[in-house]
């Protein structure tokens, strides 16, 4: 037992940050603040992690998640050595009360927060970013692709102007846009303005939001290939294996999905059976980095890219996609990233490699200034 990385407190906490321009909007959701709910662990000698995770900042529900780490994880983490990540994970996890009731959900949400905090420690007492502990970075630059500038409640000509913006001023080599409108022909008028305005070299992707049913998709599938899209994104609802493999056969454009996947034995079935091309794990939804981890090494015994998730879990993304070999772009969106001590960078549509020790988590301390919501009601 290493006594210096004892953990002797587990601090939940909540933020709600404004996004870009006030407001955005997918086929599915409406955000006006990014929730950035998670954790601080301290522990004997003063090292301290921080976890967290994404959510729609809605404080109720907010509370459920913090309610979660303090009430249910805390309990069994003090004492406990915060570099036994692997054993601690596996003991929340496993915890047969909190199993009972959440065996995906919020507690995978909620321990994906402290599972980050303590791989955050661990990589602090090493004194090594995490890309590093985890092996070392796989490529010299990881490409970045822009979401932020491609939202629903944009009309068409504005997602083209900024698309064309981040490609020509910004030097992203690819963005990403919503789609998936209850008018599926003004959805591939959209793409297209957009396409035009980008030229044919850059890279771009659609994303449904699991918002489409398959009749739908399988009728603007056809028209897909004039745009040379690189995926598209949760075309149906989230869970439907058969859909997304009969869509899979029939479809020319390659599927991306797994943001809204849990375990990791349904990115298996989803692999298995052919449902997808890119493999979006997200540390949030998988319960961490320790599960994140392994998905990633299926998709790479399948020969599939992954492509890590962001709804702005970059901060912690960025390590995980530099360390792991089938990692190959990240998505980036910059809502939150002046909350944190070393804020994630793209530059000329790369990003910059993490060099502070730990997860890339630590906040600053003006970010509770401003941001922090009461994680219980007085
Ligand atoms: C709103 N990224 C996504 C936004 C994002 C959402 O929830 O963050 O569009 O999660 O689909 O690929
Ligand atoms: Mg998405």
């Amino acid at each position: 037992m290493n006594h210096e990385t004892s953990i002797t407190a587990v601090e939940p906490f909540i933020l709600h940050v404004p996004v870009t321009g006030n407001m955005i909007q997918d086929s599915t959701h409406t955000v006006t603040h990014w929730g950035v709910v998670g954790v601080r662990i301290r522990t004997a000698h003063g090292l301290e992690g921080y976890g967290y995770t994404g959510t729609h900042a809605h404080l109720a529900s907010d509370r459920l998640i913090t309610s979660c780490i303090s009430e249910s994880y805390g309990p069994l983490l003090l004492g406990e050595d915060a570099c036994d990540v692997q054993r601690l994970w596996a003991k929340m996890y496993n915890h047969a009360p909190v199993q009972w009731v959440g065996r995906t959900g919020i507690t995978h949400i909620a321990l994906a927060a402290v599972d980050t905090a303590l791989w955050d420690i661990k990589a602090k007492a090493a004194g090594q970013p995490l890309w590093r502990l985890l092996g070392g970075a796989t490529v010299e630059r990881l490409e970045a692709y822009n979401t932020d500038g491609g939202w629903l409640s944009l009309s068409p000509q504005a997602v083209a102007d900024s698309c064309r913006r981040l490609i020509e001023v910004e030097g992203y080599r690819g963005v990403k846009i919503k789609i998936g409108s209850d008018n599926p022909k003004a959805d591939l008028k959209r793409i297209e303005t957009v396409r035009n305005a980008i030229g044919a070299d850059a890279r771009l992707a659609v994303d449904c939001n699991g918002r489409w049913n398959l009749p739908t998709m399988l009728s603007v599938a056809p028209h897909l290939p004039d745009f040379d899209l690189m995926w598209v994104e949760e075309p149906i609802f989230y869970d439907d294996l058969p859909g997304h493999v009969r869509l899979a056969q029939s479809m020319a454009t390659p599927i991306a999905l797994g943001e809204q996947l849990y375990t990791l034995d349904s990115f298996r079935d989803f692999i298995s059976a052919g449902a997808l091309h890119w493999v979006q794990p997200d540390i949030t939804r998988v319960a961490g980095i320790t599960e994140w981890l392994r998905v990633a090494d299926l998709a790479l015994a399948f020969h599939l890219p992954v492509l890590a998730h962001v709804s702005d879990m970059g901060q912690v993304h960025v390590h995980l996609a530099y360390a792991h070999p089938a990692s190959t772009l990240l998505e980036y969106i910059p809502w939150i990233k002046d909350c944190f001590v070393e804020p994630i960078h793209v530059r000329e549509g790369y990003y910059d490699l993490p060099q502070q020790p730990g997860a890339g988590t630590t906040l600053r301390p003006d970010a509770f200034e401003r941001y922090a919501q009461q994680t219980s009601p007085r």
